[in-house]
């Protein structure tokens, strides 16, 4: 793979609403991604392989946890700042990208939101330092844009509760500690529930044969009458509006990642085209490659600008699922778009290892589809101008 010689595009000088922390956090994880991810990156895709040894690097960035209070272990820092850094991880690798969103807002959002003071002491700390890597089951094989209607289901056994049922395309499965699974009692109410790695009955195999998100680990979560102790019930929310909750802030993240895979394909594709050379001059310098240029930093553009209203809406505590949903929605469909464009500025070379854009387009055909497709995402907009939902 080409060294990584990234410049980071700013149209707007959106880095002058930015604070000294934010520029402060942005650049660590930016220096990181190139130190770290960028020169490894294409070998554990290739070899559809998770590089273990990265997670000390994210902890130390603060990906795991960016918002969650000192106090728990967490980097307490604001939402832009979790945004900038999932913005530069995704530039690396959307894979890598997703172990940070599952392990911060669907694994230690939810125990720090829902879950009980001494759950939050016994988690929390270990997972911001990468001791402990959790994972997130709420799909199921059934029940994928609709899991409101999930089987997984527990029973009160008096001392413990008996877990059953199967959990699919889970992020993180195959190595995680500590899984937050989404399951129902007997009264079909939605519950969060911690399961550890060990817990007699529970297995995660991992899913093979992906063209997309393949340095990210991706499986299975099976409970054949898994013995649940009571105190690993989280016991602040309930309802298909809990894991729904977690989603938003993942949405978020997600919402700025894309942005990174998308200024890495324009920054990629840039430098090409002023290097290469047809029909005697660079092909920059021709019409049809300078539309496609001037489209791609236009819409990298308004994404940011999204993105980063989003980032205040969300520190004053106002973004509505609704507002999040759309910028998940746009931000990856600018993001799969720019990629698709980048590569055929490339031409042949486009396909080729050499260079992160096709991994990058590889990638974003799974975040287009989880946490929501690009299609629910148009029905929550749909149902949110309207009044009138697209699912009843
Ligand atoms: P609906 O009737 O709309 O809502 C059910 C209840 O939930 C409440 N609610 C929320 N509460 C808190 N936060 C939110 N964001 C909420 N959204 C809804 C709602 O008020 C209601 O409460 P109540 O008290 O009236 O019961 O539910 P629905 O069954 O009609 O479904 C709505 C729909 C389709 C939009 C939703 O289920 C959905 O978003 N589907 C997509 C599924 C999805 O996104 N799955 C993601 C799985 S995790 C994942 O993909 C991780 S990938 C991570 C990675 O690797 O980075
Ligand atoms: P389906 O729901 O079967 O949808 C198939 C098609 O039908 C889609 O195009 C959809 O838009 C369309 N459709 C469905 N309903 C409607 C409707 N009402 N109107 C119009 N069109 C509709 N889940 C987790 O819980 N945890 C994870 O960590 C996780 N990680 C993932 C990692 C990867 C790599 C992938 C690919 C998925 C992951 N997911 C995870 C699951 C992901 O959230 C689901 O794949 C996603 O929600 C879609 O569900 P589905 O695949 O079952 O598709």
């Amino acid at each position: 793979m080409k060294p990584d010689l990234f410049e980071a595009p700013d149209y707007y000088n959106l880095d002058d609403l930015l604070t000294d922390e934010h520029k402060l956090v942005r650049d660590a994880a930016r220096q990181w991604v190139k130190r770290e991810v960028s020169p490894i990156i294409e070998e554990y895709a290739q070899k559809a392989e998770f590089p273990e040894q990265i997670i000390k690097g994210l902890a130390e960035i603060g990906a795991f946890g960016p918002y969650i209070p000192v106090e728990y272990g967490g980097a307490g820092l604001d939402q832009i700042s979790y945004g900038l850094i999932m913005q530069e991880i995704e530039r690396g690798d959307s894979g890598v990208r997703s172990t940070a969103s599952v392990q911060s807002s669907l694994v230690m959002y939810p125990i720090y939101a829902y879950g009980s003071d001494q759950q939050r002491q016994k988690y929390l700390p270990k997972l911001a330092t990468g001791q402990y890597m959790g994972c997130f089951g709420l799909t199921e094989p059934d029940f994928g844009s609709n899991p409101g209607g999930m089987v997984t289901n527990f029973k009160d056994q008096g001392d413990h509760y008996l877990l059953n049922g199967a959990k699919l395309w889970i992020s993180n499965s195959p190595f995680a500690d500590i899984a937050v699974v989404w399951a129902k009692n007997e009264e079909g109410r939605i519950h969060g529930l911690i399961v550890e790695r060990g817990m007699e009955g529970f297995s995660t195999p991992e899913t093979h044969n992906k063209w997309s998100l393949r340095a990210s680990a991706t499986g299975e979560l099976i409970f054949d009458n898994v013995k649940i102790p009571k105190e690993n019930l989280l016991p602040g929310k309930t309802g298909l509006g809990a894991p729904l909750g977690c989603l938003d802030s993942a949405r978020y993240g997600i919402a700025w990642g894309a942005i990174g895979a998308a200024m890495d394909c324009y920054d990629t594709a840039l430098r090409y085209a002023k290097e290469r050379v047809q029909f005697g001059k660079p092909i920059a310098g021709f019409q049809l490659q300078q539309k496609k240029l001037a489209e791609m930093i236009t819409e990298i553009t308004k994404a940011q600008l999204l993105a980063f209203r989003l980032g205040q809406l969300k520190n004053e505590g106002k973004a509505s699922t609704a507002q999040i949903s759309m910028a998940k929605r746009n931000n990856v469909d600018m993001a799969i778009r720019i990629a698709r464009e980048a590569r055929q500025i490339l031409g042949g070379m486009g396909i080729t290892g050499e260079y992160s854009i096709m991994r990058h387009m590889m990638n974003l055909e799974s975040v287009i589809t989880y946490e929501g497709t690009h299609d629910i995402h148009l029905l929550i907009t749909g149902a949110d101008i309207t009044g009138l939902s697209a699912f009843k």
